[in-house]
């Protein structure tokens, strides 16, 4: 029987090396909570790395035996491959150029040819796994190469590919020195997915610019195959966090915090630190916002939740002192000695209290520059069951195109960024509830599980499609 094999960098449990051994955690992310209905089941299998650098064979194979009867494949990697194609090519060359910052982007040929040899590992590991007629999903862009390496060693296989962060514009994508290659690389898949329909043209734009492939409909002719395009929006398993945010332990948790910021009303925001998630912009917003309206100061306070992330690439680690800064700056100049306009954390909150931070905030301040989809806007919606609360979301998130009942803005027009929070602050109850609603109603209806649904379904189709184009 055809089984399936997920492959992304990481896999979905974490193990670490402490005093007392090694320990095995798993991920809360989305992506496993998603795919776990799919890589237990009938000898499916994930590939991914399991974020630890081994110490000698022993642990190797430990490590392998405990994963692999959880239905995992560990891919080992060495610190210098993390270093130059996770660090290195994933993170200083594509993430900013696929969320528009080039400027921060380097272009070490060091770093590429470490890509090159990682993918090549990950296509060895799973082709240790697969047989001809497996049904492979690859995810993210750590892996843009290994669609067409697995190909070339499978010629049947049915290959998947999604995309979880932006796909730029054509004018971004070209200043790579290797876009032909990360193209061609892609389109050993059967199936490549994208989370918005702007995303999925562009690279359609990228392929008839570079590549010179006809493209209709979502369909890529190759001179051998045909690649079928599509945008498939990722969703939250939206029980959870309705399930999480009726929990006792959220209303005692959300008592306590309310008890302690008194009547003041609720701002919140919880990001990685990144520079694509404009913190310092909304840090700027919220400050002309009590310029603007004198009548918030003492009455509205924003939590800023910033979770701990690559703080020892320079960019990071400047962007950190930054928002410190501004924070400081804020604070300083409009506390009293009964208010904090930002209660500002730096480090990460177990889910129970992420669930009582959102039935807690009135406002959800979700406003990246650039994020593939956003799923904290997601898990807002879903945790408000009392038909109150608004959410303000930036027009450059993927979530803008399903979430338009939010207060949509353009994270650079601060203007209208502080105008989006007084209105937010003053709008009425039924106008929340209905906003609410239409929300609500979409991200429970289109969660992460009809997500996989659709994905294998479209899967499946492409490969019928082209032996239909084959034989025709
Ligand atoms: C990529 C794309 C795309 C955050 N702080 C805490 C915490 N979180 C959880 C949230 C949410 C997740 O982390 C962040 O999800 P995002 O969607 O914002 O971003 P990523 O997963 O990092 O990245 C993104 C996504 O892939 C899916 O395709 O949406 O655009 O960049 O689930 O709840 N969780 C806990 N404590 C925290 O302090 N427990």
């Amino acid at each position: 029987m055809p089984r399936t094999i997920i492959v992304s960098n990481r896999l979905p449990t974490k193990v670490q090396r402490t005093d007392d051994g090694l320990t095995f955690q798993p991920s809360e992310g989305g992506l496993a909570t998603g795919l776990g209905s799919i890589y237990r089941q009938d000898g499916n299998v994930w590939v991914g790395w399991p974020g630890l650098f081994l110490e000698d064979a022993t642990e190797e194979q430990y490590i392998t035996e405990a994963l692999g009867a959880d239905s995992m494949a560990p891919v080992f990697l060495t610190e210098a491959e993390i270093q130059d194609y996770y660090e290195g090519f994933s993170n200083s060359t594509l993430w900013p150029t696929f969320h528009y910052f080039p400027q921060f982007a380097t272009y070490e040929p060091a770093h590429w040819a470490a890509y090159v040899a990682v993918n090549e590992k990950f296509c060895q590991a799973v082709l240790a796994q697969a047989g001809p007629g497996d049904t492979i999903w690859v995810h993210d862009y750590q892996l843009l190469l290994l669609p067409a390496m697995l190909r070339a060693a499978r010629p049947e296989a049915t290959i998947g590919f999604f995309l979880h962060i932006p796909f730029p514009s054509y004018e971004l994508l070209r200043v790579l020195p290797w876009r032909t290659e990360l193209l061609q690389g892609l389109l050993g898949a059967d199936l490549i997915g994208f989370h918005t329909f702007g995303y999925m043209r562009h690279f359609l734009s990228a392929v008839t610019h570079l590549l010179g492939h006809a493209t209709t409909n979502g369909l890529i002719e190759t001179p051998t195959r045909t690649v079928l395009v599509d945008a498939f929006p990722m969703g939250i398993d939206y029980e959870r966090f309705v399930e999480a945010a009726a929990a006792d332990e959220a209303v005692e948790h959300e008592e306590v915090y309310r008890q302690a910021l008194g009547t003041s009303r609720v701002v919140l925001s919880i990001d990685r630190l990144d520079y694509t998630k404009g913190i310092a912009q909304r840090l700027l917003a919220f400050e002309l916002l009590l310029l603007r309206y004198p009548e918030w100061v003492s009455q509205v306070s924003l939590i800023m939740v910033v979770v701990p992330s690559r703080d020892q690439v320079p960019q990071y680690a400047a962007l950190k002192q930054e928002i410190d800064e501004l924070v400081g700056r804020i604070n300083s100049q409009y506390r009293t000695i009964g208010w904090n306009p930002i209660h500002y954390f730096y480090r990460s909150f177990p889910l129970e209290e992420l669930a009582s931070l959102y039935r807690l905030a009135e406002v959800a301040l979700v406003t990246p520059m650039r994020d593939g989809m956003n799923l904290v806007a997601k898990e807002y919606v879903a945790s408000k069951a009392d038909g109150r609360g608004v959410l303000i979301l930036s027009e450059r998130a993927g979530a803008a195109r399903e979430l338009s009942d939010a207060l949509l803005i353009n994270p650079t027009d601060l203007v209208g960024h502080a105008e989006a929070l007084h209105q937010a602050l003053v709008m009425p109850a039924e106008e929340q509830a209905q906003r609410l609603e239409a929300m609500r109603a979409l991200v429970k209806r289109y969660n992460v599980f009809s997500w996989t649904r659709l994905f294998m379904d479209q899967l499946t189709y492409s490969k019928i499609k082209q032996h239909t184009l084959a034989t025709d």
